[in-house]
């Protein structure tokens, strides 16, 4: 099998960490990216047995040191032939007339702006060798409008609309590009949306049987291992205790 060096943003938790111990599994090379050094450095230290782990401490708000980190990296790492763009949040549940504004620039800043900078450093690279893939995670939310989702659904509309456009822009370059929108997932993402509060955030999944990150990491895995000829555009997956509702219509009464 061929070792592929795989970047992967919001390698500290989640669905990035699973992506991590997936690939690294498989044999591959790794840049684990987020903003909490200890968690990379520790999961770079435990993957490190089995492959070759660059831990990297990244906002990818941050224009410059993301353009600065990815197109300066280590010869060993330099060539980036799977980008999983997965960092990303949601913050906060208020109905839009009371949401707070900095969530919402925090959510365009990290899910749209951090998701652009870090393809645009990697995309040249990829261009000029002719190879590559970019695995986008989008989610869900980006199809199916929920009460409180507003800025969070906006920002991953945006994220299958750019993976689209990345596919226009990139054919006859022998570079993939795949979405994978999951649904519920119990990672850190509902301790994130609601800042911390434990409580609240696992009784989103009460009751029912949420994805994991595993599952999630074992579908991303699978885009990157099919014949070369073959781009999975677009992967919509749920729990089958998900579902969606009929459309909610206020009557007068
Ligand atoms: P987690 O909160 O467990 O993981 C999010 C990851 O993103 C962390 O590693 C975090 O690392 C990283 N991150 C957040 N902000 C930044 C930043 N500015 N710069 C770099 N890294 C950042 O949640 P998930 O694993 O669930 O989320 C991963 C992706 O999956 C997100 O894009 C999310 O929107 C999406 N998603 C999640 C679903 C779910 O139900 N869980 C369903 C559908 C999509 P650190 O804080 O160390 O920087
Ligand atoms: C996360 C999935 O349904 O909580 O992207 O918006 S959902």
């Amino acid at each position: 099998m061929l070792t592929k060096t795989v970047l992967i943003t919001g390698a500290s938790s989640g669905f990035g960490e699973a992506c991590a111990r997936k690939f690294a599994a498989e044999g591959h090379r790794l840049i684990l990216a987020a903003r909490r050094t200890d968690r990379i450095e520790l999961l770079a230290e435990e993957l490190g047995e089995q492959v070759n782990v660059l831990p990297l401490t990244l906002d990818v708000r941050e224009r410059e040191s993301v353009d600065e980190q990815l197109t300066g990296l280590p010869a060993e790492f330099s060539v980036v032939d799977v980008l999983v763009n997965n960092a990303g949040l949601a913050l906060g549940l208020n109905l839009a007339d009371k949401a707070d504004l900095d969530h919402w620039d925090t959510m365009v800043d990290t899910n749209i702006k951090g998701l652009m900078y870090c393809t645009r450093a990697i995309l040249p690279g990829m261009v000029a060798r002719g190879a590559g893939h970019v695995v986008n995670i989008g989610s869900v939310a980006a199809s199916w409008p929920y009460p409180g989702g507003n800025a969070y659904g906006g920002t991953k509309a945006f994220v299958q609309q750019f993976s689209r456009n990345l596919r226009a822009d990139l054919v006859g370059k022998n570079i993939r590009v795949s979405l994978v929108e999951p649904g519920m997932c119990d990672t850190e993402f509902s301790l994130v949306r609601f800042e911390g509060d434990a409580v609240k955030a696992s009784s989103v999944y009460e009751g029912m049987q949420p994805l994991t990150g595993k599952d999630v990491a074992d579908i991303v895995y699978w885009t990157t291992q099919v014949p070369p000829h073959i781009n999975v555009n677009q992967l919509e997956v749920m729990p089958v205790a998900q579902a969606w509702s009929p459309f909610s219509v206020h009557r007068d009464s």
